[in-house]
């Protein structure tokens, strides 16, 4: 990955397992890299790598052109990019820190007004796949921001720029994990019913998985009922998927497990 032609500075402020794991990134892509941590000692071993270290996150973003932040919430990125902004003046921050969409656009109305370039980052990983093939990171934002920093971003991971609203790239990222989170309760709920035909969740996780990734493919047909319902063709009525549904239901009733789960699903997929 080491690309010494293109050698940048970049600044990074958060050390913790995902800013460390960016860090590792940067420093094997041949970038020169200063990092900040609240906690001094996590910058420790990333010194044997290469890095410096600054002695404060206001001096750490006037040390590069390109600072990126990866710290617990907005509010930490907000308490130490304000008091920077004149270091900051005519650099771009790319913030992977995981925020909402309005705080992504408040943090660029409010870097805008003090002449600072921000992109939005949501990191679709864990700090063991940085860098690996699996990894990708979605960004919003300026696209000439994305495309000058975007050699030194797909470091991280693929670089998905999802458009030019600040918030989209926090919107992509909660909707993807809001399908995770489903797709783990449908699981959980699911492994309940079995147990009480003496089956394992093992058992389900080992059926389920292939099923699921092929059901996986079918999410891009289904885009268009979402994009342009007008011009959607529906192959599936929704009294067919919502009688589907209440079969589930009186299933997870018989097993005595809850049936909450499966009323959320008919309303959203049916609205019946
Ligand atoms: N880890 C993951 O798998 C996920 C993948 C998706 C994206 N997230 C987001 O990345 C942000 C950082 O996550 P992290 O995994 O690095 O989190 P921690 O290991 O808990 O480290 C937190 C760092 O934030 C620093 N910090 C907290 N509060 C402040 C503050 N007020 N001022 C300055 N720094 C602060 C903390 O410093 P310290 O505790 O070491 O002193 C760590 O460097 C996060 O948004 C995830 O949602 C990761």
């Amino acid at each position: 990955m080491t690309n010494m032609a293109t050698a940048q500075q970049v600044s990074l402020i958060g050390l913790g397992a995902m800013g460390t794991a960016l860090a590792k990134a940067l420093l094997a892509g041949g970038h020169e890299v200063t990092v900040w941590n609240r906690t001094p000692a996590r910058a420790d071993a990333l010194v044997a790598d290469g890095a410096k270290v600054a002695a404060s996150s206001a001096e750490a973003m006037a040390a590069a052109d390109l600072v990126i932040l990866c710290v617990l919430d907005d509010a930490a990125v907000r308490e130490h990019v304000e008091p920077a902004a004149t270091g900051l003046r005519g650099s771009t921050v790319v913030n992977l820190t995981t925020t909402t969409p309005e705080q992504a656009r408040a943090l660029g109305t409010w870097a805008a007004a003090r002449g600072i370039d921000v992109l939005d980052g949501g990191i679709m990983a864990v700090p063991e796949m940085v860098g690996g093939p699996d990894a990708f990171v979605l960004y919003s934002g300026a696209a000439a921001a994305f495309e000058r920093y975007r050699s030194v971003l797909e470091l991280f991971g693929r670089a998905e720029y999802v458009g030019e609203d600040l918030g989209a790239a926090a919107m992509y990222d909660v909707s993807i994990l809001g399908g995770m989170y489903a797709m783990f309760a449908a699981f959980e709920q699911g492994g309940a019913m079995v147990r009480s035909t003496g089956g394992s969740a093992a058992r389900l996780a080992e059926l389920m998985t292939p099923f699921l990734h092929a059901m996986a493919t079918l999410l891009a047909t289904q885009a268009p009922g979402i994009d342009t319902p007008a011009d959607f063709v529906q192959v599936q009525s929704d009294e067919f998927t919502a009688a589907a549904i209440d079969l589930i239901d009186r299933a997870a009733t018989e097993s005595g497990t809850s049936t909450e789960l499966y009323g959320v699903l008919r309303r959203t997929l049916t609205g019946l």
